[in-house]
């Protein structure tokens, strides 16, 4: 089956803009690899080393938390939250999968920081370690591609000149 491609095309620039990638620990295996291709896709638009910070947390179920703090230090246009939870492995699955994804939206929300969700929920290891290679298919690239563009949008709504209410 043909899958949408969110992202086609060359990546728009993200010089200037500073972003936070926070992965979760659990299922690191996967989780390092959604790292990495969320890097790889931050540094292909151009964001400087020094523009990405890099943050690990236990589990999915606290990448909320550490997205909404680095979206109020202010420092921060885009944060790019990765995890894996996978069904088989826990009967948490419904709880922290919608607990993740709600509290991502929630804390974007709060924020007014775009997060882009890169955070895998399977049914097995082995769909995870598709989502998971190198290249485009990457999840993690694709969450990073999500978060540039929405940086990128973000930083020309700041800088749309209003008319002036005097006339
Ligand atoms: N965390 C994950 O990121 N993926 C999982 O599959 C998972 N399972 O299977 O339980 C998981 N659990 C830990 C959870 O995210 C928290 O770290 C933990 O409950 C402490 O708050």
């Amino acid at each position: 089956m043909r899958r949408p491609d969110p992202s086609p095309g060359a990546l728009p620039d993200a010089a200037g803009l500073r972003f936070a990638i926070v992965y979760a620990r659990f299922n690191l295996a996967i989780t390092e690899k959604l790292r990495d291709g969320a890097s790889a896709a931050l540094r292909e638009a151009h964001a400087a080393s020094a523009d990405i910070e890099i943050h690990d947390v236990p589990g999915a179920f606290e990448v909320p938390q550490a997205a909404r703090a680095l979206a109020e230090t202010g420092r921060i246009d885009a944060v790019v939250c990765l995890g894996c939870v996978i069904r088989g492995a826990t009967a948490h699955f419904e709880y922290i999968s919608a607990s993740v994804a709600h509290g991502i939206q929630q804390a974007a929300g709060d924020t007014g920081v775009p997060m882009a969700f890169g955070v895998l929920t399977t049914d097995t290891w082995e769909q995870a370690e598709e989502r998971a290679v190198d290249g485009r298919e990457n999840k993690g690239w694709e969450a990073a591609a999500a978060a540039i563009e929405m940086a990128v949008l973000f930083r020309s709504l700041r800088a749309v000149d209003r008319p002036s209410a005097s006339r």
